[in-house]
Formats: C-alpha cells, sequence, structure tokens
C-alpha cells in the first residue's frame, strides 16, 4: 500500500493534474473517490473549501492541485516540474494559474455539457452554452495560449512543468467534449496539444480514466 493518497475522482481537471505529476515523477499513490461538492464533515476537515483534490502523506494532508504540486516538488525533487530560472519559472506558474482558471473554465464547460450531461446527469446538453463556450468565450483563451506556447517540444521549450500539467489537463476534459485547438487557426496550440495527447503519461491516465469512469457509471455508451 502506497504512502501517497489522492481524494478526488479522476475526472477531475484538478485531480488528473495531480496524477500526472505523481506518474511524472514515479510515485505509487492509492486513491480514494471523493467526488465534487463532497460536503461531509470528514471531507471538510481535510478540504476546507470543499474541492478536489486533497493529497495525503502518512497522515499529513493539504488541498489544491497547485500546492500539492509544490509539495511534491519539494519531497520528490527528481525530474523537476519548476524551471530554476526564475523568470522561467514564474512564467510556468502564471500558465498552471491560467489553465486552472480562464482555460479549465472552459474546457469543463465542454466537458460538463458535451459528456457530462447525458452519460452522468442524465440531462440534455446545453446547447445555448456550448455555442457561448465556442464562440465566444474560448477563442481569446486560444489565442493567448497561442502567443505564448513554443512551437516545438513542451509549452515553454526543453523541459516539462507545471504549465503542461494544468494545460494539459483541460485539454483533455475538452477531448471529452470532442474538442481541440483547430490547426488552422492556431497552428502551434494545436500542435502542442496534439504531442501532449500522444505522450505516454496522457494516454495511460485517458485509458485509466475509462476504467474509473465505467466503475463510477459514468459512460458515454
Ligand atoms: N484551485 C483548486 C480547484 C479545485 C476545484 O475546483 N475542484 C472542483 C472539482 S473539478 C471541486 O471540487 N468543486 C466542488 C466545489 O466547488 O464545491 C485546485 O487547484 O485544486
Amino acid at each position: 500500500m502506497a504512502n501517497l493518497k489522492v481524494h478526488g475522482v479522476s475526472l477531475s481537471p484538478f485531480v488528473r493534474k495531480v496524477l500526472f505529476a505523481l506518474a511524472y515523477k514515479e510515485q505509487p499513490y492509492d486513491q480514494v473517490n471523493v467526488f465534487p461538492g463532497d460536503t461531509s464533515d470528514e471531507f471538510a476537515a481535510i478540504s476546507p473549501l470543499n474541492k478536489i483534490p486533497v493529497l495525503e502523506d502518512d497522515g499529513f494532508t493539504i488541498p489544491d492541485s497547485s500546492i500539492i504540486l509544490r509539495y511534491l516538488e519539494a519531497k520528490f525533487p527528481e525530474k523537476p516540474l519548476y524551471p530554476a530560472d526564475p523568470q522561467q519559472q514564474a512564467r510556468a506558474c502564471w500558465l498552471e494559474e491560467y489553465a486552472d482558471t480562464k482555460l479549465t473554465e472552459c474546457c469543463a464547460g465542454l466537458f460538463r455539457e458535451r459528456f457530462l450531461a447525458r452519460a452522468f446527469f442524465k440531462r440534455e446538453p446545453d446547447e445555448a452554452l456550448i455555442k457561448t463556450i465556442l464562440t465566444e468565450t474560448l477563442p481569446p483563451v486560444l489565442d493567448y495560449l497561442e502567443s505564448v506556447v513554443q512551437a516545438e517540444g513542451f509549452f515553454l521549450g526543453d523541459h516539462l512543468t507545471v504549465a503542461d500539467l494544468g494545460v494539459t489537463s483541460a485539454f483533455c476534459a475538452a477531448s471529452y467534449g470532442d474538442f481541440q485547438p483547430d490547426a488552422k487557426s492556431h497552428p502551434k496550440l494545436a500542435g502542442y496539444v496534439a504531442r501532449a495527447m500522444e505522450s505516454p503519461i496522457v494516454v495511460e491516465r485517458m485509458a485509466e480514466e475509462q476504467k474509473a469512469a465505467a466503475s463510477l457509471g459514468v459512460s458515454s455508451q
């Protein structure tokens, strides 16, 4: 049994971000399937904002995916996720934050309406909301990412950073909503997302998610 435990379901973009980091750092873990919105006293005690994920390490608990990534970096510094250069590090953290907020808002909306609506909530998708995301909310976000992503390699160039984990996790959510950036309008970003989705850690995680979703009764079939 692993000392590390991740509380949260795999389909959450923030849980996925942490699971990417654990896979990259080759750390075994156990997972406790806590759903978003868990209001139990037990969960509130380890997650004061009632959000997933929470990381548990031998009895120590810490919430929030970005803080968890910093903890993992401090505890397992091999294969760093943060550039040593202060400006590159700040950029990586900013892009992680941008992905966690603005990008995830759009991608999680597509995931919820195009996948979860029927598969989990047993309702019809909100087509008006999907249209607003695709035509109004998401395009400027894609424009911004296109202006900062590198044409080759990882998001910031030669090394994988927390920016990659945040951005890729959000686009994994969007992929459930059949969305990926268009190579005509956003060629660098489309190339980056295609490379990221083919990387072994992402391929393996998405395969695990299919199994996790089936076991949680979430299925598009
Ligand atoms: N900043 C947090 C955000 C976590 C978050 O919003 N998690 C969602 C699930 S994807 C959640 O638990 N929502 C429940 C709620 O807001 O009540 C992080 O990075 O971990």
